[in-house]
């Protein structure tokens, strides 16, 4: 018996032997088997854009700017090749956070999310950051922990904030009552493009914003707003500061209902620059709008790019914006894209 064994112990030694010597050739000569990718190369393979799936949710599609920012977005990824799937949030945060769980579950490489308020975000941020699925926030910003995203790309708000306050200091001579149309209650922009006027206006004791009255972006409830506001203050205002453009056509549509002529006996200054606030000022209506820049499109896939290679990007790329008045708007405005 002992015999035996010993006889069976050797073959199987030489099968072992033999086995290794045939896997070690066929691993050494230009294997069959797939070269194993060690942990490091893993990571050194460079996605390129045509291998990039981004899921990208989307505020809505409330104003002009919002309607030029996601063409921005969708010609983009058109032209990169980029697998875009995309998802219009209809100003509902809850929509939001459904996509972006959806996302998680297609496993796509980076979440791009344009958050319609700033908090709410912390759960499905961490879901995302739990799956290993890094996120850009773009356009707005979220009140999270910076390990929660991967960088904002983005307005500075408070800055157009200030700057529809210088112009708008200069309309009225240093003295006048105003009222405030607010974007949509709690988003980075509504809050900020407040602050960032009241910054600059508080050096003004003859200068009062009499009224802030909310509009939620968009030209329909913008009118509605201003509607109100004649009715309650009529002649007595001297202003209006409107956070963005759709909100500030829906305010002259009203004034010009009440009566009054919109930027002559009310001074209006908005944000955003889209076509039509030129053709409102090319009219006389609109007295100067502050850019706000929604072609964030071709950067957006190179930071997402950047980003699920691993290469460092800054926190926060903010986007280069102007101020337009009524006297450059005919040469201008053939050139904006939006
Ligand atoms: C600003 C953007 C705002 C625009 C509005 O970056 O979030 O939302 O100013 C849009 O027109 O609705
Ligand atoms: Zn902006």
């Amino acid at each position: 018996m002992k015999k035996f064994s010993r006889l069976f112990a050797h073959l199987l030694n030489m099968l072992i032997i033999l086995g290794i010597f045939l896997t070690a050739c066929t691993f050494e000569t230009g294997s069959a088997l797939p070269e194993p990718t060690l942990p490091s190369e893993q990571n050194n393979h460079k996605k390129s854009y045509d291998e990039l799936v981004v899921g990208y949710s989307q505020v809505g599609a409330e104003s002009e700017w919002r309607t030029g920012n996601t063409a921005s977005l969708k010609e983009a990824a058109e032209s990169l090749g980029v697998e875009l799937l995309f998802s219009d949030g209809q100003q509902q945060q809850e929509n939001q956070i459904k996509a972006i769980r959806t996302f998680i579950a297609q496993r796509v490489d980076v979440i791009g999310v344009s958050p319609v308020v700033e908090t709410g975000w912390d759960s499905v941020f961490q879901e995302a950051k739990d799956a290993g699925i890094p996120i850009i926030l773009v356009d707005r910003r979220a009140k999270v922990s910076d390990d929660l995203y991967t960088t904002y790309l983005g307005s500075d708000f408070i800055e157009e904030g200030k700057n529809a306050a210088l112009v708008m200091v200069d309309l009225l001579e240093g003295e006048g009552k105003i009222i405030e149309l607010v974007g949509t209650i709690g988003s980075a922009p509504a809050i900020d493009r407040a602050a960032g006027f009241r910054q600059v206006i508080q050096a003004y004791p003859d200068i009062q914003i009499i009224a802030s009255q909310p509009g939620d972006f968009t030209r329909a409830k913008g009118e509605e707003a201003m509607a109100d506001m004649l009715q309650l203050f009529g002649d007595d205002i001297d202003a209006v500061y409107a956070h963005n453009d759709d909100m500030a056509i829906g305010a002259i549509r009203a004034i010009e209902a009440y009566g009054l002529r919109p930027g002559q006996d009310i001074k209006i200054v908005s944000i955003d620059a889209i076509r039509d606030a030129f053709q409102m000022m090319i009219d006389g209506k609109l007295n100067a709008t502050v850019e706000c820049n929604p072609l964030l499109g071709p950067q957006f896939f190179d930071l997402a790019l950047k980003v699920v290679n691993n290469e460092p990007v800054p926190k926060w790329i903010p986007s280069e914006e102007g101020v337009f008045f009524p006297e450059d708007a005919a040469e201008v405005m053939p050139s904006r894209r939006y």
